[in-house]
């Protein structure tokens, strides 16, 4: 599915606003009809949005089950003679989409675009009624996962149910990305398959358009100032030029592609996309961006802010990026889901890499949170989630294949890869990835031990998640060092793979000091980096070091959180805290490129 431009053949509008809204805690709306009869007593709501912190209702906050969005809409007369496609860039977790009363499709993959085509729905030149519902429920078929717990005991009431999750953030809902009516020529470029390399000082672009209809395909590349570079015929080709400047991070050269369709000589659509040159290869447990090992200075971050939750929000990206490079930063993981399109365009802009993460998170046993359990059962992660994460995997390469800016791709974050059954899950994960796209390393991110994770065999990177003096040795500073360099020096001795330290840090309550540094201060917090940056700084095979996290984020309400995650470098408001400063320092001398 493409990204929605416009050209002299297509026209996109944005219907993202102030939207109706009503909850649904009776789940009485498919029953009762709301999508023919309107919603009963609905209330304002922007989208994109989270709906969760817009009200002052604690039962909105915390409501689990379906909502309902509704927004009337004129379309253009015109437009008949085109295909009409209504598109959701993400609306978390899963959605039914009705037009004018009408079923149109639903959706499953609450991190990723989807669209329908509507011509057969929509009144042309009147006014046309689109009715939303989406569920923040989780299940065992979805990723992530979750479940509906029932108390049954006698200190709750009868029926009392919480939605369980194992994962670190808060479960934020809503129609999170932008809403878009696309309409596009009766015969159009459905879909492009592009693949981008850089090899022995050659560009190469090998591209696949899918043609909706029967029209005669071409593809132009130019430079960004518009000058014509190259142009070839047909809708499967490879572009191999010489002399072409690569992208790279801190260098993001960027082209674009242009590809025609036409009929009897005359254009008939028309799309264009950036795109840049590049190669990411593994070599002796270093990762190379065009032949050259490249270190990873960063961060985990998460789609998080005040109000409006997960959602889309030009400012907050374009803040965050300024802080990345503010802060010298080369990299980020979009943990612990897919990212907006407009990120990744961005991080392809501003030059930034970006470990392109899927929403496999939460796999793990939820001791910490009162239960333990094996998570590799069939009635877990077994046939139907492992299916369900093969496509959001499709969806998710198919998506965002063409960023240089991706280099490499994460398969999961800290699943219980030691239990038996993550063997020939992951297995399968990784082969399945491989098949979709032979041109990036794959990563996953491991919470277990060198000596019983049963995935990380099958991966090229190994993302390490550690929080010495933290989770294990509260106050310990002094401990770090020893524990670090064995516990890395293990992993790369059995595995022989590149390690990356995704995720180190301590919670940090911004304003909050202590000297000696204890715990929860500013101190504390610039400390424990640096203790864990002298230990990588000596061991060659560690190709990066992602701080835990960029800003302060919403999680579940829990005694270990204080209104939230507070790993942030950053607060939620994008304030530097202390080791901001430090790491600023830090990064602005230490190069990309070893
Ligand atoms: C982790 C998780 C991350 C949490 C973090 C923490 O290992 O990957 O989602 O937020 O720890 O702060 O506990």
């Amino acid at each position: 599915m493409l990204y929605p431009r416009s050209s002299q053949t297509r026209e996109v509008k944005n219907i993202s606003g102030i939207w109706k809204f009503q909850p649904d805690p009776g789940n009485q709306g498919l029953d009762k009809k709301w999508f023919e009869k309107g919603l009963p007593s609905p209330c304002f709501m922007p989208v994109p949005s989270s709906f969760n912190d817009i009200t002052q209702e604690i039962k909105i906050r915390d409501h689990a089950g379906w909502v309902w969005y509704e927004y009337e809409d004129y379309l253009p007369a015109a437009w008949k003679e085109k295909n009409l496609f209504l598109r959701f860039s993400a609306a978390a977790h899963k959605a039914k989409v009705y037009v004018n009363g009408e079923y149109v499709g639903n959706n499953f993959s609450g991190f990723l675009p989807f669209e329908f085509k509507v011509n057969t729905y929509v009144k042309w030149g009147g006014e046309n009624k689109i009715t939303v519902a989406v569920s923040n429920l989780l299940d065992w078929e979805n990723l992530p996962p979750g479940e509906m717990r029932f108390h049954n005991d006698d200190m709750h009431p009868q029926q009392d149910k919480t939605l369980h999750y194992a994962f670190d953030f808060f479960n934020y809902a809503g129609i999170h990305r932008p809403v878009y009516w696309v309409a596009v020529p009766k015969d159009y470029i459905q879909g492009i398959e592009l693949a981008l390399d850089y090899r022995q000082k050659k560009s190469i672009a090998e591209y696949d358009v899918n043609v909706f209809g029967q029209a005669d395909c071409s593809t132009v590349l130019y430079t960004r100032k518009g000058e014509k570079i190259c142009h070839l015929s047909g809708n499967k080709a490879r572009m191999e030029l010489p002399d072409l400047t690569p992208w790279q991070p801190g260098a993001p050269h960027l082209y674009t592609m242009e590809f025609s369709l036409s009929k009897n000589g005359s254009l008939i659509d028309c799309y264009r996309l950036p795109v840049g040159f590049r190669s990411v290869h593994i070599e002796d447990s270093r990762l190379l961006i065009n032949g050259r090992p490249f270190y990873f200075k960063g961060f985990g971050k998460h789609e998080d802010m005040d109000i409006r939750g997960r959602a889309f929000d030009e400012a907050v990206i374009i803040k965050d990026f300024n802080l990345l490079n503010w802060i010298g930063a080369n990299s980020f993981r979009t943990s612990h889901y897919p990212y907006s399109e407009e990120t990744l365009m961005l991080a392809d802009e501003y030059g930034i890499a970006v470990i392109d993460e899927c929403p496999a998170v939460g796999l793990v046993d939820w001791q910490r949170y009162g239960q333990d359990d094996v998570i590799f059962t069939e009635d877990k992660a077994g046939s139907k989630l492992l299916a369900h994460h093969k496509q959001v995997l499709e969806l998710l390469v198919a998506r965002d294949r063409h960023h240089p800016s991706v280099v490499l791709w994460s398969a999961a974050n800290e699943a219980a890869t030691y239990e038996k059954n993550a063997e020939s899950y992951f297995k399968e994960i990784s082969s399945h990835l491989r098949t979709l796209d032979p041109t990036r390393p794959l990563m996953i991110v491991e919470n277990s031990q060198h000596n019983n994770s049963k995935a990380a065999r099958f991966f090229d990177v190994i993302g390490i998640n550690r929080y010495y003096s933290w989770y294990t040795d509260p106050g310990r500073l002094d401990v770090i060092s020893f524990q670090l360099e064995k516990d890395l020096k293990d992993w790369h001795n059995t595995f022989k793979k590149p390690l990356l330290v995704t995720e180190f840090g301590a919670d940090a309550l911004a304003g909050l000091h202590a000297d000696p540094p204890l715990m929860f201060s500013e101190e504390y917090q610039a400390r424990m980096i640096e203790e864990f940056q002298k230990v990588v700084d000596t061991l060659p095979f560690v190709i990066g070091e992602h701080i835990w996290n960029f800003a302060d984020f919403m999680t579940p309400q829990e005694v270990r959180r204080v209104i939230g995650n507070r790993k942030g470098v950053f607060t939620r408001q994008r304030q530097p805290k202390l080791a901001a400063h430090l790491l600023k320092k830090r990064w602005q001398v230490k190069p990309s490129f070893i």
